[in-house]
């Protein structure tokens, strides 16, 4: 029996993973297989209800006197950008937090080198004192080490005073990667790992709960990952003290780790799905989209998680480092994002006990009656994976859409003299855009369509595809295509991707919803036509009216994938679908990795096989092609079905994971 055979039938027996098995999890290039299996497991232990808390994050002040090398949010005292709360103005950020509803306050920071313990005493009991009600989870046991230390005192103390104050539970931070051949090069003068599983041991002996992190995808192995879960499996089996596990995406900028990287949306939903299944005696996994961007995180629901994290409000820690989501999002967002990944929301509290049940169905029922449902999506069964593209320093793609500007001998000439150009990377491509403007070109010069075709192949011309403007429906756009094709000139179909939003919800991004009725009806086209008329490829575009998720746009790929069949190449620009998802995914381009390749290896997973045309200005293809390949997937460069034209350069053959 295989190893992924073997790991199932133990999930199935309730049999625990060992280390080698999520290792081996880690290392298998099928994620979604994985990921199936982790959504099943969430869904024994949590039905399909997806906890978020209305929360607010104060973080008292950056002066540390630590430099840990991931960290971009401390500075030294009297350096430019350090600051320091008053309480006062803690209480004044908190009250506002309170009157919207917030149920939690997370107070973390640096090592002030001049605050007192007093002064974390004094933060804790004026916080419960003007806010009894207010959960109040604060110090990381960095901090709790700091103070004990400063004030010389046990540790024991100083959490039954800040206990005794007030204090409701620690959160998770500090933990980074417990192994000692990272952590002493990531942070060498913050608590060791024994020193932190020390002090959650002592918090869960004393009544506090606590939450537990992992900083995954800088310098750390796969076996880094799974040693520092070992550990938090090891303490959850002697205390049961852990509410939930964080896994927390490196973010790479303003720190000394000379990554300059974001981690991949493959890696953050296998992070999760490992964690959901080696992790077996926690509830609670947390897809935090501070970390990931709104779109993995919410994508990290269909991968094992449950937990979705909070409002937030002020996140400095993530958005110093070069964090791209936005800070705050509302409860309507949160529910929204929850709705729409085919889940049901339910606020919870900091120890993960539904606030009102009862409340959460009846208001999730209500919002799915008004801004329609959505179905979770169904993870496809893995396949072959291989991504091409084309860039604009091969291939030009001339838009025919307007042929009054145009006649078609000046087409032609134009074709044969960009065909002629000199071009850095092999044989200019030529795509022609429009098949119903081409044919009136010809129709317009007396030129019989398949003579037209066949000049056009002469003049350079190796494609030509469907535009918005070609209608689908008009029997004659078949003709054209049926003609090209006998004239051996490939042609590739267009479907779109449309999301609306139901006017209730109006001003509400999050409430679109994809029209999965007009969808249909082109996949049917699709299904029944795409063969006999010749197309061997499909464009799969994204409108820009809505808010179009991740989730969904890998949804339609795979829905596209089946009614195309295996054998057509299925095209997904990303370039022209940036506008429309990256603002979804709350991600702004910082010009080093352009934040929708975070999706790149994914969208193979899900059954595209080429990125369609990519403008090295925009996107740097060298690390787009390292994108693809460190998922081992092959990549080449070129046109759908013309890889052997592919530049050797970009031809890669399928590689196993070579970044760890
Ligand atoms: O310990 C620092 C991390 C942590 C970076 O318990 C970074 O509910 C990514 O622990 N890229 C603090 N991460 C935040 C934290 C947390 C967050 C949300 C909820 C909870 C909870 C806890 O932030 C630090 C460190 O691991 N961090 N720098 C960085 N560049
Ligand atoms: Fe200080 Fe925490 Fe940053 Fe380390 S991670 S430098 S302890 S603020």
């Amino acid at each position: 029996m295989n190893q992924m055979r073997e790991i199932e039938k133990k999930i199935e027996s309730g049999i625990r993973l060992n280390d080698a098995d999520a290792l081996f999890l880690f290392e298998s290039p099928d994620l979604l297989r994985i990921g199936a299996l982790a959504d099943r497991v969430n869904r024994e232990k949590n039905q399909d209800r997806i906890f978020y808390n209305i929360n607010r994050h104060i973080n008292p002040t950056n002066i540390c006197a630590l430099s840990c090398k991931f960290c971009a949010f401390s500075r030294k005292p009297g350096e430019e950008g350090a600051y320091a709360y008053e309480i006062d103005e803690m209480v004044e950020k908190a009250r506002t937090a309170v009157n919207q509803g917030a149920t939690e306050l997370h107070m973390v920071g640096g090592l002030h080198p001049r605050w007192p313990f007093k002064r974390y005493l004094d933060m804790i009991s004026t916080m419960h004192q003007e806010f009894p009600a207010v959960h109040l989870k604060a110090f990381t046991a960095v901090e709790l080490d700091w103070m004990a230390r400063r004030e010389r005192r046990t540790l024991g103390e100083i959490l039954q005073d800040l206990k005794n104050a007030g204090l409701g539970s620690l959160p998770g931070g500090g933990a980074e990667i417990f192994h000692p051949e990272i952590r002493d090069v990531i942070c060498d003068t913050k608590v060791s790992a024994e020193q932190w599983i020390d002090t959650h041991r002592l918090a869960h002996s004393m009544g506090l709960r606590s939450n537990c992190t992992m900083l995954y995808g800088h310098i750390e192995r796969y076996e880094h990952r799974v040693d520092h879960m070992r550990r938090l499996r090891e303490l959850q089996d002697e205390t049961g003290g852990f509410n939930v596990f964080i896994p927390l995406a490196f973010q790479p900028y303003q720190n000394d780790m000379g990554i300059g990287r974001y981690t991949f949306g493959f890696d953050d939903l296998k992070t999760i799905a490992v964690a959901r299944l080696y992790l077996d005696n926690f509830t609670n996994i947390k897809s935090y989209w501070v970390m990931l961007g709104q779109d993995i995180a919410q994508l990290g629901l269909s991968f094992g998680a449950n937990d979705f994290d909070g409002t937030v409000t002020e996140e400095k820690i993530s958005r110093m480092a070069g964090g791209r989501a936005g800070m705050v999002m509302s409860r309507s967002d949160l529910e929204h994002l929850i709705l729409r990944a085919g889940r049901t929301p339910v606020e919870r509290d900091t120890l993960y006990r539904p606030i009102d049940l009862e409340k959460s169905l009846a208001r999730a029922a209500e919002m799915r009656a008004s801004a329609g449902d959505a179905s979770p999506l169904m993870l496809p069964v893995a396949r072959a994976r291989k991504l091409s593209f084309a860039t604009t320093s091969n291939t030009v793609q001339l838009n025919v859409d307007d042929p009054a500007n145009i006649d078609w001998k000046h087409l032609l000439t134009t074709c044969e003299q960009m065909a002629a150009m000199p071009c850095p990377d092999g044989p200019r491509q030529i795509i022609l855009a429009g098949l119903t403007a081409t044919s009136r070109l010809m129709e317009s010069a007396s030129i019989p369509i398949e003579n037209g075709f066949a000049d056009l192949a002469k003049a350079g011309v190796r494609r030509l595809i469907e535009t918005a403007a070609d209608d689908a429906t008009d029997p004659s756009l078949h003709l054209i295509h049926k003609a090209a094709h006998r004239a051996d000139m490939p042609t590739s179909g267009r479907v779109e991707l449309r999301a609306f939003t139901n006017q209730a919800h109006a001003g509400e991004p999050a409430a679109s919803r994809i029209d999965w009725n007009a969808f249909q009806k082109q996949l049917n086209r699709v299904s029944q036509a795409m063969r006999p008329l010749g197309m061997t490829a499909i464009s799969l575009e994204a409108s820009r009216d809505g808010v179009i998720s991740a989730g969904e746009y890998l949804d339609a790929i795979q829905r596209l994938r089946s009614a195309a069949g295996e054998q057509a190449e299925i095209v997904t620009s990303i370039l022209s679908h940036v506008p429309t998802l990256a603002p979804a995914m709350g991600l702004g381009n910082d010009g080093s990795q352009h934040p929708v390749q975070k999706l790149v290896p994914l969208l193979a997973d899900f059954g595209a096989d080429d990125l369609g045309l990519i403008d090295p200005a925009m996107i740097k293809v060298n690390r787009l092609v390292e994108d693809i390949r460190s998922a081992g997937i092959a990549a080449a460069g070129g046109w759908p079905s013309d890889h052997s034209d592919a530049n050797p350069s970009l031809d890669l053959r399928h590689k196993p994971d070579d970044r760890n």
